[in-house]
């Protein structure tokens, strides 16, 4: 019920946004600075409006993390409506889509643009436009190729080859140090899925050589795509696959449906681990069908809007403002359910 609700909401605020567009916003000509150079230097376009004007360009619906991370910024906009007005953008995994609802706010003026880029390049051209205009984007909870040395470009997220070390650390330990894997890498392209992979690959490499991983896929962070690898993988590897190290929980709890189809018990059979940190695996591990997930957290609106408000006022923001996560395991599953907010 709570998730057909949200849907709605996204669908409901999409359209708000493009019947907006064009109708109540001044054109950008009007509001923009004339500059080559980014929001640093250059005041945030005057929109005339007293609240702080956000553009959201969110990649789609793909994990539960990300229907959680959707939630948490309608719901922070909500209760501030007063102060904020949000125009939010369901981009449907596709980067064309958030380039156009990019394009929309540079076009209405807003004072701040943020998003996930799905995948980490093919950004440039469309900044460019964002920054003669004069408008600082904020990436949430993925980065771009470069995006340390931009301009009027802030990332608020998690240290995500962190959470790739600890999931090698957590993998380690299951298995003892020695066993074979597989892996289901994240959308292919994106920050989350290459920071994943190289955080983990890195670690075991250095400290566990009898840890092998047999293959690694793309499940595109989705549940369906994480249980069609897994089946893969199965057939492929009969009786030899002793863990997963998947880039999100949704996957793993796809992957999970695959074992138990083949005969198998995840969790015991097959280890799993995992980053998130999603109620439903939580309810996973309490069952014995998961192992440990590495939190990554979606709960980010309160610092995303501070940062959006900040930036309007003129201030200079830390080009990383980081997120606070911590690793849970089977032992405490329980203890630790009541105690999630997503
Ligand atoms: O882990 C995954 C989602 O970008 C950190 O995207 C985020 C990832 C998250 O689809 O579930």
């Amino acid at each position: 019920m709570k998730k057909v609700l949200s849907l709605f909401l996204v669908a409901l605020l999409a359209v708000t946004m493009l019947a907006g567009c064009g109708e109540t916003t001044p054109p950008a000509a009007e509001n923009t600075p004339a500059a080559s150079n980014p929001a640093v230097e250059v005041p945030p376009a005057d929109n005339g409006n007293d609240k702080l004007v956000v553009g959201f360009a969110q990649i789609g619906q793909e994990s539960g993390w990300r229907d959680a991370e959707t939630n948490d910024i309608m719901w922070y906009a909500a209760q501030n409506i007063d102060t904020i007005e949000l125009h939010f953008a369901d981009a449907q995994q596709k980067q064309e889509n958030q380039i156009n609802a990019i394009k929309a706010f540079i076009d209405m003026g807003v004072d701040v643009i943020g998003l996930p880029p799905v995948v980490s390049t093919g950004w440039d051209a469309i900044f460019a436009e964002a920054n003669e205009a004069g408008i600082p984007i904020i990436l949430v909870d993925r980065n771009i190729e470069g995006w340390e040395d931009m301009e009027g470009v802030t990332f608020i997220g998690s240290d995500v080859i962190l959470e790739g070390q600890n999931a090698a650390e957590e993998i380690a330990t299951l298995l003892g140090g020695s066993g074979n894997i597989v892996e289901l890498q994240g959308t292919v392209g994106s920050s989350a899925a290459n920071d994943r992979y190289k955080g983990f690959h890195d670690r075991i490499e250095e400290k566990y050589p009898d840890i092998k991983v047999l293959d690694s896929q793309s499940g595109d962070f989705t549940r369906a795509g994480g249980k069609q690898v897994m089946e893969s993988f199965l057939k492929t590897y009969p009786g030899q696959i002793d863990a997963i190290y998947a880039h999100n929980d949704d996957m793993v709890l796809g992957a999970i449906e695959a074992i138990k189809e083949a005969g198998l018990r995840p969790g015991e059979d097959i280890k799993t681990v995992s980053c998130d940190g999603v109620r439903a695996i939580f309810e996973a591990m309490i069952a014995g069908e998961a192992n440990v997930t590495v939190e990554c957290s979606p709960l980010l609106a309160a610092q995303f809007f501070q940062a959006a408000q900040d930036l309007k006022d003129g201030k200079s923001l830390p080009k990383f403002i980081q997120a606070d996560e911590d690793v849970y395991r089977r032992e405490t599953a329980e203890a630790d359910l009541p105690n999630r907010k997503y």
